[in-house]
């Protein structure tokens, strides 16, 4: 460790995902535990991920990090936790090309410079923590040698960001609650592999660009503060609802599937309005969208598509295959016409600010 004139790095990339039974609540606010189970999708990784180069070097006098190329405080306990729960669990590393010997013990003194970057408008409102969190955890863990296996980085990344453990997986993903007061067993599992129902298709709607006003983790506190329909929902609700959800995708039952996400993500927004003061993330263009694909699946007989909406308005809807996912394009640029100057490779649906 002498010579100072070396640094090492490691690029991963992680995608969001979308959920389709949410998690809303904490039990514990600063390791992140939540009351009730979720389930969700990871998005393909080409769409709305995150990249993040970690580096090391003894040259290097502090942690630092960079999100999309701006500087930001690694001072808050979310980033202290990741990194504190990485560095405990590093181990050797051998770089013989480079010359480079890092020991177990050496980690603690060695600093580290992060750079991350979102592929996807950070403007656009879109769920970009998931992503990030499980994207530095992972990236970390490679760096450090940690030989975890990817449930227990799961636990990590949790503590960065709830929804972020998730992202540590492909596929359909369940976030066990856990029982444990320390967390330890609160971490994802992969209910399906990213190949199980590879014919759904998933398009997200951009309703607003415009940054939500209520954070979600402070919405979740609000909510389990003041919210009684939240603690039937967590309590009387989900369990069952989730037993449900792994049955449907374990048959790709896409009715099953499509009436599930669409009644949960209803329920999570009326626990929202349920909160005192009420917090509205859905807008009156999420409403007309909600109102479409109902009509739509009602005049079928069966769902066509599912629709979802986190903690702001943009619309994600999911087709069972290619076929609806083009008639459902069709019918969005029907109900909400492009003008002829619209750039459409980032055509924003209703929000016209
Ligand atoms: C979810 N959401 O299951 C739900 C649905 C939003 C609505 O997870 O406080 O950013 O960092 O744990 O993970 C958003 O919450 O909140 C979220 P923290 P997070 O995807």
């Amino acid at each position: 460790m002498a010579n100072k004139n070396w640094i090492l790095m490691v690029t991963a990339q992680t995608p969001t995902n979308i959920a389709v039974i949410k998690y809303w609540g904490k039990r514990d606010e600063t390791l992140i535990l939540p009351i009730n189970d979720s389930i969700s999708v990871t998005l393909d990784p080409e769409h709305l991920c995150t990249t993040t180069t970690v580096a090391v070097s003894p040259s290097f006098e502090s942690d630092k990090m960079w999100l999309n190329g701006k500087e930001i405080s690694l001072a808050g306990g979310r980033y202290q936790s990741c990194l504190r729960e990485i560095r405990s669990r590093a181990n050797d590393v051998e770089d013989e090309e480079k010359g480079i010997s890092i020991k177990k013990q050496d980690w603690d003194k060695l600093h580290v410079h992060i750079a991350s970057f979102n592929n996807f408008p950070t403007a656009a409102g879109l769920a970009s923590s998931a992503a990030g969190f499980a994207c530095l955890v992972y990236s970390l863990a490679k760096l450090m040698n940690v030989k975890e296996e990817q449930g227990k980085l799961s636990a990590i990344a949790r503590q960065g960001s709830g929804s972020a453990c998730r992202s540590l997986f492909g596929g359909f993903v369940k976030w066990i609650m856990g029982n444990e007061a320390n967390g330890s067993d609160s971490m994802a599992v992969q209910l399906a592999s990213e190949t199980h129902w590879d014919d759904l298709v998933i398009i997200i709607a951009v309703v607003s660009s415009r940054q939500k006003e209520t954070s979600s983790t402070s919405g979740m506190r609000e909510s389990v503060d003041t919210s009684p329909l939240l603690h039937y929902r967590s309590k009387e609700v989900v369990p069952k609802r989730i037993l449900q959800m792994e049955e449907a995708i374990k048959t790709r039952d896409f009715p099953s599937f499509a009436k599930l996400t669409c009644t949960d993500s209803n329920q999570f927004h009326a626990v929202c309005l349920d909160t005192s003061p009420p917090i509205f993330y859905m807008n009156d263009t999420s409403h007309r969208i909600i109102s479409y694909m109902e009509k739509w699946n009602r005049s079928q007989g069966t769902p066509q598509v599912a629709y979802t909406f986190d903690a702001g308005p943009n619309a994600v809807l999911i087709a069972p295959n290619r076929k609806v996912a083009t008639l459902l394009l069709q019918r969005l640029l029907f109900y909400f016409p492009p003008s002829a100057d619209t750039d459409l490779s980032s055509f924003v649906i209703g929000d016209k600010s």
